[in-house]
């Protein structure tokens, strides 16, 4: 609303227009704040991004997510995967209830990832653990790609032969900083790393397949994979 008014001060004429404007003394723009439920982003392991922790006087009323890898979301809280290790882009933007947008930025390193990180984002117990019963340890899940809450089993491929002998199993690559260790015995009680070869790995996407290579001797000799966190 306006209001003229009109004055004569020191000889010369003047007017003016008084405005007057409704302000709402209560709307606080929003403001957009990404928070996390790890202090350590896992590649293959899933996230939790929430926007709970963005302000605003009025009612927060959408929430759109973008991902530097491409993918985006919605809703107050997301999950995600990364599929790749290094720098990763989030942005939020959120709306509230008067129209008014605010967007933020943060910039995450993806990392290796831990069987700690895993299992605890799936609510597991420990690596020696078997929590779906299915015979294989869940740190060995984490290593093959199975479901630790699901009874499958590990696809491995031991291949005996006249001339060699193979080992062929997938890794999830979650568990790239895992060792893998071939080792062979005699009887079953003393156990000694084997000079296995491995052919190169191939790419499944989020696994690799490997296969470990190893002369036969000619003799009974018993092989296993030795798994270290
Ligand atoms: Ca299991
Ligand atoms: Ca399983």
């Amino acid at each position: 609303m306006t209001t003229p008014s009109f004055g004569y001060e020191d000889g010369c004429a003047f007017d003016s227009f008084v405005v007057e404007a409704a302000i709402d003394q209560n709307n606080t723009p929003p403001v957009a704040n990404i928070s996390i439920n790890t202090t350590e982003l896992d590649y293959f392991v899933p996230i939790t991004f929430s926007a709970t922790d963005s302000t605003t006087s009025g009612k927060i009323l959408d929430y759109r997510w973008t991902f530097s890898d491409g993918s985006k979301g919605s809703g107050e809280t997301v999950r995600h995967i990364f599929t790749t290790r290094g720098m990763h882009t989030i942005s939020l933007t959120i709306t509230d209830d008067l129209g008014q947008v605010s967007t933020v930025t943060y910039s995450y390193n993806v990392v290796a990832s831990s069987y700690a990180n895993w299992a605890s984002s799936l609510g597991l117990g420990a690596a020696t653990a078997d929590d779906d019963n299915d015979g294989s340890s869940n740190l060995l899940e984490y290593i093959f790609g199975t479901n630790p809450l699901a009874n499958d089993a590990a696809s491995i491929l031991f291949q005996p032969n006249s001339n060699s002998t193979s080992y062929t199993f997938t890794q999830h690559k979650r568990s790239s900083s895992t060792r893998l260790t071939m080792q062979e015995s005699n009887d079953l009680i003393n156990w000694m790393n084997c000079p296995a070869l491995e052919a190169p790995a191939t790419d499944l996407g989020s696994m690799w397949r490997r296969t470990m290579q190893f002369p036969a001797i000619g003799s009974q000799k018993f092989y296993r994979l030795k798994v270290e966190e």
